[in-house]
């Protein structure tokens, strides 16, 4: 996730500033304290309540190239340095990215951390204020009619979003995490969207909502595709008593499974479906450990599954949110994750701590160690 920067733009800002005095000969006047400014850089010592004496940066980016010029000037602290969140959400938009220049060193490290006492909040997502009732005219045919004024929807391109990590998962059991990782210990985690409703992680629109769907027949080739795993290819699923004629109008359905252990699962994309014959085309055949009659699965991110009070579903190609809210939408708060990260990036970096930070809302990895 960095990237990606598109629009929310910087850190907020809120606070004040200036490095000590001795340290670097600037003296702030409080006039000077921006309440917006956020970040402060301060040289580490025994004093407690020392953010007033940092220097207030409106980025991170910033207040990097600042500690970059210390050390670059010889001006590095005899202790090192804090970097202050100040009491506030700051949004994330790209990466923070430290390297070598910005290390802290033996003894003098680099700390990053909250203001004392208060919360300091690192945010990947948005806050989605323009849900608004789907119209009849804004049907697009692939919605249950019977569920069309229970819904919502959000142009994410208001929010400066023109694109979004691809729909990927992985699972224990996927072939292509275990062609990495033939042992698979690395457990690899996918950037994915979400949306929270209070606080709540809503359900991407899924088939059926609360059981499973079961294999009723494979059709497909035994490929030894990983040594020693019974991989196949050109996998047919077939399926009885499913709506797969409403499926064929659905782009990029994903169909979670345990496909041959009911202890190892792995997500399939669709490539094709025959509702006549009851099949399923997968198109990767993803499964390691192949594919056998009564396995259980379910089909994510269909619209015309969205039945359920807190599914949603995301049309990407147009950034729609569709959402069908668990509780009246009046005082709720919406968010949704799309800051595909990493939020901290460590490369060639050392001596550097995080503490006292919450972190909320990224889409993928929290920190890269290059
Ligand atoms: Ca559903």
């Amino acid at each position: 996730m960095n990237r990606k920067g598109i629009f929310l733009a910087r850190f907020l800002l809120l606070g004040v500033c200036a490095f000590l005095i001795a340290r670097i000969g600037y003296i702030p006047h409080a006039d000077e304290v921006s309440p917006q400014k956020m970040i402060c850089v301060l040289p580490i010592n025994d004093s407690k309540n020392e953010v007033d004496k940092g220097v207030f940066f409106d980025t991170f980016q910033d207040a990097l190239s600042y500690i970059g010029e210390l050390k670059k000037n010889g001006k590095f602290p005899e202790k090192g340095i804090k970097i202050v969140l100040r009491k506030g959400e700051h949004k994330i938009s790209d990466s923070i990215v430290f390297k070598k220049e910005h290390s802290g060193e033996e003894g003098k490290p680099i700390i990053i951390t909250a203001e004392d006492k208060t919360e300091s909040t690192i945010s990947g997502g948005i806050q989605i204020k323009n849900f608004k009732k789907l119209s009849e005219e804004e049907h697009t045919g692939r919605i249950k009619k019977e569920i069309l004024e229970k819904l919502y929807v959000a142009d994410l391109k208001e929010y400066g979003l023109k694109s979004l990590p691809p729909l990927k998962l992985g699972g224990h059991g996927s072939l292509e995490l275990r062609q990495k990782d033939r042992g698979y210990k690395g457990y690899t985690a996918f950037r994915y969207v979400e949306v929270f409703f209070n606080g709540q992680a809503m359900t991407l629109a899924k088939y059926p909502n609360d059981s499973f769907l079961h294999v009723a027949g494979i059709e497909g080739e035994t490929a030894e595709r990983l040594p020693g795993f019974s991989t196949m290819t050109n996998v047919k699923i077939k399926v009885d008593n499913c709506p797969l004629t409403n499926w064929t109008k659905e782009p990029n359905i994903l169909l979670h499974g345990y496909w041959h252990y009911d202890w190892s699962d792995s997500y399939e994309n669709v490539s094709a479906i025959d509702p006549d014959k009851g099949e399923i085309e997968l198109a990767n055949s993803a499964s390691a450990y192949g594919y056998k009659a009564g396995a259980r699965f379910y089909a994510l991110n269909l619209l015309c599954e969205l039945d359920q009070s807190g599914e949603w579903y995301l049309d990407r190609q147009n950034m729609l949110l569709y959402f069908y809210p668990p509780a009246p939408m009046d005082k709720a708060q919406i968010e949704f994750s799309w800051f595909e990260g990493p939020m901290f990036v460590f490369e060639n970096a050392s001596h550097i701590y995080i503490e006292g930070l919450h972190f909320k809302l990224g889409s993928g990895n929290l920190i890269e160690i290059l």
